[in-house]
């Protein structure tokens, strides 16, 4: 039994461009487990898996639930709830950078082990949109609620209004607005990223996905992403795995990416290697694709993950995930 210890882990894909795609938080496994090539491997339980470097955060807080043998579901909710209400994130929640009419309008959407899923798209001053998906997933007969009436179901479920635009993300837009104001919103790329995508896989062994931004920067009011999009944002199969993105929504939902992602691993695809097959779907189907980001990340239910990237100036490259920090902690494994 090699020692198990918990740890924390960033990827970085694309090394050169500095991405940090994915953070892992999961018992230490032998490197057989992380094996494409390799086909049965103990399952590993329980894993939080997220975006960037922010996702790091989002793992500390769903570690505890999961560790103590919570559902993956509780888990990945308050798991991204921390980056939503950080507004030094420019790109989820509070502290978003606004449309190109000064309005943060919030994505989101979260998906349970059964299949259940529930969304909020085009969604403003309502702190958590994640917690407004699981609403609509759990109180309604409905996956998505949009804009005014998605605003309308979270007041009447308790949520408050409030302002959502920091000083510093409005100081922003306006000296864009002076830059480029008769321009198209910039696309997603290096410099304007970091929406939060998470999987999580409890000790039961059920897998729950969440996601959540405020989308595009800058971009025309209205406008809705991928991110609160079931089967291109996040999707979730309990039977194989789990997937979500980051990156330019468009070019993900031509591809419907995670669904694509999750599809893959059905067909045996290792989860890295499912996101590599899914970013060359994007790229097909996206002629403009050297100018924009595109990421997903995937957990699969034996509790392997992988993730896969392209960014601007970059061949689509891949790296195996780079152990950043290194957590003690007792593993219940
Ligand atoms: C969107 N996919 O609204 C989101 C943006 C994003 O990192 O991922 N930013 O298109």
């Amino acid at each position: 039994m090699p020692d198990r210890r918990t740890f924390l882990k960033s990827s970085a894909l694309g090394a050169a461009a500095g991405l940090p795609l994915l953070a892992a938080c999961a018992p230490e496994t032998p490197d057989v487990a992380q094996d494409p090539d390799e086909g049965a491997v103990a399952p590993i339980r329980p894993v939080a898996l997220s975006t960037w470097n922010h996702g790091l955060a989002a793992n500390r807080e769903a570690w505890p639930i999961l560790e103590s043998g919570g559902r993956a579901l509780d888990a990945v909710e308050a798991g991204v709830r921390v980056p939503e209400a950080d507004p030094a994130i420019t790109s989820v929640g509070y502290g978003g950078a606004p449309d190109r009419e000064g309005h943060v309008t919030l994505d989101a959407c979260i998906m349970d082990e059964a299949g259940r899923c529930g969304s909020v798209a085009f969604l403003r001053e309502i702190l958590h949109p994640i917690s407004v998906a699981r609403r609509v997933m759990e109180e309604t007969p409905h996956v998505m609620l949009v804009g005014q009436g998605a605003q309308d179901f979270a007041v009447a479920q308790g949520f408050e209004r409030q302002n959502l635009l920091t000083p510093e993300a409005e100081a922003n837009w306006r000296t864009w607005l002076e830059r480029n104001g008769e321009t198209g919103p910039p696309p997603v790329n290096t410099e304007n990223h970091d929406t939060i995508g998470m999987l999580t896989l409890d000790m039961d062994g059920n897998l729950s996905g969440a996601c959540t931004t405020s989308g595009a920067a800058y971009k025309l009011h209205g406008r809705v992403g991928d991110s609160p999009i079931i089967g291109a944002g996040l999707y979730v199969d309990n039977a194989v795995g789990g997937a979500t993105a980051t990156g330019w929504g468009e070019a993900v939902i031509r591809a419907v990416g995670c669904f694509l992602v999750v599809e893959l691993m059905r067909q045996g695809h290792p989860p890295q290697e499912a996101c590599r097959l899914a970013v060359e779907r994007v790229i097909e189907k996206n002629p403009d694709w050297q100018e924009i980001q595109v990421g997903f990340i995937a957990l699969d239910r034996q509790g392997r993950y992988g993730g896969y990237c392209i960014a601007p100036g970059f061949d689509y490259a891949v790296k195996t995930p780079d152990i950043d920090e290194l957590v003690d902690a007792p593993s219940r494994l």
